[in-house]
């Protein structure tokens, strides 16, 4: 049975996870009528993946005999500067995701839930992995600047990593 404490932290989580989801949908959205159909294509399924995220909560929660609880979403941004400005709020979104882990794993150490604890790692690891993978691709961003055959190059490359992606 999960502590009242942890089943607050918990909701307020999935809420975060929900919407990290409609964020990159929306990113993804920009890309795919800004002619970035390569990071489209990646950020969409992004979106599918913090979903997944989401429910991997909401399941833990109700088997733990608590009840997951859906809030009320702000509305993401919906205009980007370029693929550049995409990336680097990625980035800082999900280094803010990584921040809000830590804290709810520090709830379940504070409340002795080692069983929340043990499965809140693997979103620590998963963290570990998204921020290397967002890092890479904005240095490869900054790397070509404004060269309009290098982000044709970078948006080809987004193509093939999704294509490669294992399945969710
Ligand atoms: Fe849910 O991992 Fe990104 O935000």
């Amino acid at each position: 049975m999960l502590n009242k404490r942890i089943e607050t932290a918990i909701n307020e989580q999935i809420k975060k996870e929900e919407f990290s989801s409609r964020l990159y949908l929306s990113m993804a959205i920009w890309c795919e009528v800004n002619g970035f159909p390569g990071a489209a294509t990646f950020l969409y399924r992004q979106s599918d993946e913090e979903r997944m995220h989401q429910l991997k909560l909401v399941h833990y929660v109700n088997d733990r005999s608590g009840q997951a609880a859906l809030m009320a979403l702000e509305q993401p941004q919906a205009e980007y500067k370029s693929l550049q400005d995409v990336f680097k709020q990625v980035m800082d979104h999900e280094q803010y995701i990584t921040a809000s882990i830590n804290e709810l794993y520090g709830i379940t150490l504070e409340e002795k839930d080692y069983t929340t604890g043990n499965f809140l790692q693997w979103y620590i690891n998963e963290q570990i992995e998204e921020e290397s993978t967002m890092s890479t691709i904005l240095d490869k961003i900054s790397l070509v600047g404004a060269d309009k055959a290098g982000m044709f190059h970078i948006d080809k490359e987004l193509e093939t990593m999704t294509a490669n992606a294992p399945a969710l």
